[in-house]
C-alpha cells in the first residue's frame, strides 16, 4: 500500500513534542556520561557541581533515568504515532486519547524529575529496593508508563478501525511492527507496575513496614529484560522498514521480518532471571529455563542480521557495488541517516555477542556486576538504539518541521564520532570488567586500583570525551535544523518489500495465536516462581537512604 496520507500540521506538531521532550532528556542525561567516565580516570568534576548535583550516584541516576527511560519512551511513542498514521494512511481514530496519554507522560516526567534533582531519589534507574526514594519518584514514573499505555490504546483503536474496513489485507509492516512493540511494552511493564504499586510506593508512603527485595527484583526484571526490546524494536522497524528504501533497495523478506517481531513478543518476557543468575532466592532450575529461553530470543536478532544485511546487499548491488564487500562501499554512506544506522548495526554485532556471553550462566558469574555490563549496554541501548534514533531524527525532524537538515556532513561526522567513541569506551569497559572492575562504583575514589586497570580507565575517559563531542554535534545540528530558514519537504522513507506482502502467510499477520502463546509462555515461565515468592512474601526490609 502506498503511503499517500500526508500528516497534518497538528499531527506533526504532536509527534515533534514527543521528540522534543526525548531530546531534552538525552541532552541533560548525556551531560553526566563524561562526568562518570572522567571520574573513573581520576578526574572528579562532580565536586565542582556540588551543591547542585551532590554525588556520583545522583549523576548516575540522572544519566540512567533520562537516557534509558525517558529519551527512549518519548522517542518511541512519537515514532510509533508516525508509523501508525503513515502505515495505515489515516489519522489517529481517537487523537484526544493520545494527547491525554502524552500529557500524562509529561506530568509524570516532571513529577519524577523534582525528587531526582533534589537528591531525594538517588536509587538509579533500576530502583534497587531496599533503597527508598521519595514517593513522587515512583508516582512520576508510574504516570510515564500509564501515559504510554494510553497512547498505545489509541494506536490499537486506530488499527482496529482500519482492520474492520480492510479485512484480509496484510497490515502494513511499519504499523504492524510498531503495534507489536507497544504490546510487548504493555506486557513487560506489568512487572514494574506491580512492584511500584504493591511495594515501593506503599513503603515510601509509610503504609507498609518495608519491602521484599528479592520479590521486588523479580518484578523489576520481569520488566527489565523485555524493556531492552522495547528500546530495540523501533530501531528494527527502521532497519527493516525504512533503511532499505534509504539505501536504494527493498526489504528482503516481509515474512521473515514479521516472524522476527512475533518471536520477540513471544520470547522476550520469560527470560528475566538471566539478570538474577547470582540471586540466591531463585532456584537453579528456573535460572536454567530462562537461560535457555534467552538463547531463544537471540534468534530473532540473528534473523534480523540476515534479513537487514540481505536487504542492504540488494541495495548496494543495485547501486553498482560488486564483489564481496564492494556493495558495502556502494551504500550511501554520505547520508547521515544511513551512516548512523549502519554504524549502529555494526556496533550491535559486538553488543549481541556480549549479550550471549552474559546469558551463559558460567560466564555470567565472571562478568556480573562488573563494568563489562555497562560496556554491553552502551553497545546496545546507547548504540544500536540511540545511534539509530539519531539517524532516524536526521530525516524525521526535517519531515516534521518542514526544514532542510542543517548539515548532512556534520551528521556523518557525528555518526562516526559516536562510533569511534563508543568502540573505545565500550572496549575499555569490557576489558576492565574482565579484570574485575565493579560497575556502579566511583572507581576514582579508590585509593588503590590494580596497575593493569589504569590504561583502560584512561580509555574510558577518552571514549567518553569523544562521545560527548558527538552528542554536542548532534544537538547543534538538530537545533540549527529547527531554526533553518531553508524549508524542505522531506518524505517518510517506507521500504517496499521484494515480494507482495499479500503473499505473506496469514498466520504471520494474525494476532490471536501469538497473544495467546505469549500469555501462556509468561505464565509457564514466571507463574510457579512468582506464586511461591508471593506466598512467602515478607515485607520486612526497611527502606534505606544511603546517600
Ligand atoms: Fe542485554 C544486561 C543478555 C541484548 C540492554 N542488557 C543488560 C543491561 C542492559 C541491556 C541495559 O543474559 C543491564 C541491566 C542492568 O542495569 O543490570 N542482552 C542479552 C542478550 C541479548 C541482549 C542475550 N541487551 C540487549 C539489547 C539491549 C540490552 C538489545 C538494549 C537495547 N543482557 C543480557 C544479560 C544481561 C544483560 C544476560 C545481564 C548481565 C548481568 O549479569 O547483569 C540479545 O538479544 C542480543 C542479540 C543480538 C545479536 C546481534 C545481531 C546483530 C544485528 C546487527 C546486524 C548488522 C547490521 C549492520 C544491520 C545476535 C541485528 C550492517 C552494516 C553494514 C555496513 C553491512
Ligand atoms: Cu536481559
Amino acid at each position: 500500500m502506498l503511503a499517500t496520507y500526508e500528516l497534518t500540521t497538528g499531527q506533526k506538531r504532536f509527534i515533534w513534542h514527543h521528540l522534543l521532550v526525548a531530546m531534552v532528556a538525552l541532552a541533560i542525561g548525556t551531560l553526566f556520561g563524561p562526568l562518570q567516565a572522567f571520574e573513573h580516570s581520576g578526574l572528579d568534576l562532580y565536586k565542582y557541581l556540588d551543591p547542585v548535583i551532590k554525588s556520583y550516584y545522583q549523576g548516575l541516576t540522572l544519566h540512567g533515568v533520562l537516557n534509558a527511560l525517558i529519551w527512549t519512551t518519548f522517542f518511541i511513542t512519537g515514532f510509533i504515532t508516525l508509523t501508525t498514521i503513515k502505515g495505515l494512511n489515516r489519522p489517529l481514530s481517537h487523537p484526544k486519547l493520545n494527547q491525554t496519554g502524552f500529557w500524562m507522560m509529561v506530568v509524570g516526567l516532571l513529577t519524577a524529575a523534582v525528587p531526582i534533582l533534589l537528591d531525594q531519589a538517588t536509587v538509579l534507574y533500576t530502583f534497587y529496593p531496599p533503597l527508598q526514594a521519595s514517593w513522587a519518584f515512583y508516582v512520576g514514573l508510574t504516570l510515564v508508563v500509564v501515559g504510554s499505555w494510553v497512547e498505545g490504546w489509541g494506536f490499537y483503536l486506530t488499527f482496529y478501525q482500519w482492520r474492520k474496513e480492510n479485512p484480509g489485507v496484510r497490515s502494513p509492516f511499519i504499523t504492524f511492527a510498531g503495534l507489536v512493540t507497544m504490546v510487548l511494552w504493555q506486557f513487560a511493564t506489568l512487572g514494574v507496575a506491580v512492584e511500584i504499586l504493591t511495594m515501593l510506593l506503599p513503603a515510601a508512603l509509610g503504609l507498609i513496614e518495608g519491602t521484599d527485595p528479592e520479590l521486588a527484583r523479580t518484578y523489576f526484571w520481569f520488566t527489565g529484560h523485555p524493556l531492552v526490546y522495547f528500546w530495540l524494536l523501533p530501531a528494527y522497524i527502521s532497519w527493516y522498514g525504512m533503511l532499505p528504501k534509504q539505501a536504494g533497495g527493498k526489504l528482503f523478506s516481509d515474512s521473515l521480518a514479521r516472524l522476527a517481531f512475533w518471536l520477540f513478543l513471544l520470547l522476550s518476557v520469560p527470560v528475566g532471571f538471566h539478570h538474577q543468575f547470582v540471586d540466591p532466592g531463585i532456584p537453579q532450575t528456573w535460572k536454567a529455563i530462562h537461560a535457555i529461553l534467552t538463547f531463544g530470543v537471540f534468534f530473532p536478532s540473528m534473523m534480523t542480521a540476515f534479513t537487514v544485511i540481505a536487504s542492504l546487499e540488494y541495495a548496494g548491488r543495485k547501486r553498482g557495488g560488486t564483489g564481496l564487500v564492494g556493495w558495502i562501499r556502494a551504500l550511501p554512506w554520505n547520508d547521515p541517516s544511513v551512516a548512523s544506522q549502519l554504524l549502529a548495526g555494526i556496533l550491535f554485532i559486538f553488543g549481541g555477542i556480549g549479550g550471549l556471553t552474559n546469558a551463559s550462566y558460567e560466564v555470567n558469574a565472571v562478568i556480573h556486576n562488573t563494568t563489562w555490563v555497562p560496556g554491553h549496554f552502551h553497545l546496545t541501548v546507547a548504540s544500536a538504539v540511540t545511534l539509530s534514533f539519531m539517524g532516524i531524527s536526521y530525516w524525521l525532524v526535517p519531515h516534521l518541521k518542514g526544514k532542510k537538515l542543517y548539515s548532512a556532513k556534520l551528521g556523518v561526522i557525528q555518526a562516526w564520532t559516536w562510533f569511534i567513541g563508543m568502540l573505545i569506551f565500550s572496549n575499555a569497559m569490557h576489558v576492565l570488567g574482565l579484570l574485575g572492575a565493579p560497575r556502579r562504583t566511583p572507581l576514582g575514589e579508590a585509593l588503590y586500583v590494580p596497575a593493569e586497570w589504569e590504561g583502560h580507565l584512561l580509555r574510558v575517559a577518552i571514549g567518553g570525551a569523544i562521545l560527548f563531542v558527538s552528542a554536542i554535534l548532534y544537538f547543534w545540528n538538530i537545533y540549527k535544523t529547527v531554526r533553518n530558514p531553508e524549508t524542505a519537504e522531506v518524505e517518510v522513507p517506507i521500504a517496499e518489500s521484494r515480494e507482495d506482502p499479500q503473499n505473506t502467510p496469514a498466520w504471520l499477520d494474525s494476532w490471536k495465536p501469538w497473544l495467546i502463546a505469549t500469555v501462556l509462555l509468561i505464565i509457564v515461565g514466571y507463574g510457579p516462581q512468582l506464586y511461591f515468592m508471593i506466598r512467602d512474601i515478607s515485607l520486612t526490609s526497611p527502606g534505606l537512604r544511603l546517600w
